[in-house]
């Protein structure tokens, strides 16, 4: 008998095709009254293939007994308890790198999309504004700009190398000092008074929470503009808003937001801010690589007892 796979959130037909050929699944997004269905099928659940964004519900891993392995769709997996994983024995796998590229695009498109205007420009065209009132105002350029990378790790580093292209001078703070030729701030309030952009690419979860408080956005300051393509946690989103709407910012490129899917409704109207829909992974090539990488963690998992890329809290799992 093929183990029980539940299923959170969506898959793309291809993981789909590949998980039904190796495990009996379970989506749940079928499954109308829990509490019913996991009395009935609980025990039966080996594994669970989640994303960054759902992760696993406390309750719903209390009604998995037999649960051996959960598999995240996306690098960040601040939304899985390891620890209540890790002392049940239930190894927890996620994609670190293969979306580094298109993340690091993403930043850098909202960096230039801010910095150049593209929604206003977009609307003044097709509003007639440009036959009507003839050219838009001037943009700003990112050429040679200083940018503050908040969290140089994996994609970071991806944004760093990106922007050198643009001759902007770049600094970081992490906890950590690491080795690279980019200037290392162990204060990010001291940074951000410092940079043009601050551009936020840390894992969410406590450690993080509203790392980008009132203190950083105001040394950030009028002519500053925050980028985030981190987790809606990172920053303090009640001071962003404010601090846009009161000219203390001077603008904003945001994929990532409190209460997903929601975005405060303040920021619609915002010339100066451009929203993506947590969209920085989502190509077809990413997120294809991406489901592949998901599945074969779980697949590894049940045929030789190992996984190819496990987070760094069961990295000594097996
Ligand atoms: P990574 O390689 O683990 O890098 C994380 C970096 O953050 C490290 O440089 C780490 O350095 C730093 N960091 C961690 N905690 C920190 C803290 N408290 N203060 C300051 N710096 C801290 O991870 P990654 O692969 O680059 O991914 C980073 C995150 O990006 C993911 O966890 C996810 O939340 C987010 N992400 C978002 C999207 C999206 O769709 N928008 C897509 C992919 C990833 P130190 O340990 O030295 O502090
Ligand atoms: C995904 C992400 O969109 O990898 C991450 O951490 O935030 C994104 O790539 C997310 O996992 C939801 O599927």
């Amino acid at each position: 008998m093929q183990p029980g796979l539940l299923l959170i959130g969506g898959a793309t037909p291809r993981m789909m095709d590949k998980m039904n050929a190796h495990f009996e699944v379970h989506q749940l997004s079928e499954i109308t009254d829990f509490n019913t269905w996991a009395t009935e099928n609980g025990e039966t659940i080996e594994a669970v293939a989640t994303n960054g964004h759902d992760g696993v519900k406390p309750d719903i891993m209390a009604a998995l007994p037999n649960l051996k392995v959960i598999s995240c769709y996306g690098v960040g997996y601040d939304a899985i308890n390891t620890d209540t994983a890790r002392s049940r024995g239930i190894m927890v796998t996620h994609t670190p790198g293969v979306l580094n590229a298109d993340v690091a695009n993403l930043a850098i498109l909202l960096m230039l999309a801010t910095s150049r205007c593209l929604v206003r420009d977009d609307k003044w065209v097709r509003s007639g504004n440009w036959a009507n009132r003839g050219n838009a105002p001037l943009t700003t350029s990112i050429e040679n700009k200083k940018v503050g990378i908040l969290g140089l790790g994996r994609i970071g580093g991806e944004i760093a190398r990106k922007l050198e292209v643009f001759g902007c001078d770049i600094s970081y703070h992490t906890r950590n000092a690491k080795d690279v030729a980019y200037t290392y701030r162990d204060n990010l309030v001291e940074m951000a008074r410092e940079v043009d952009y601050l551009v936020a690419i840390t894992p969410g979860g406590e450690a993080t929470n509203k790392l980008v408080n009132r203190e950083v956005i105001d040394a950030l300051g009028p002519e500053g503009t925050l980028i985030n393509v981190a987790r809606g946690s990172v920053v303090d989103e009640q001071e962003l808003v404010l601090a846009l709407q009161e000219g203390r910012l001077g603008a904003a490129g945001l994929d990532v937001f409190e209460n997903e899917p929601h975005a405060p409704e303040a920021l619609f109207e915002m010339e100066n801010v451009v929203l993506t829909p947590h969209t920085a992974s989502a190509t077809v090539e990413t997120r294809q690589a991406m489901g592949d990488l998901t599945v074969e963690n779980l697949i590894r998992f049940f045929k030789e007892g190992k996984v190819s890329t496990p987070v760094p809290e069961c990295a000594d799992m097996g």
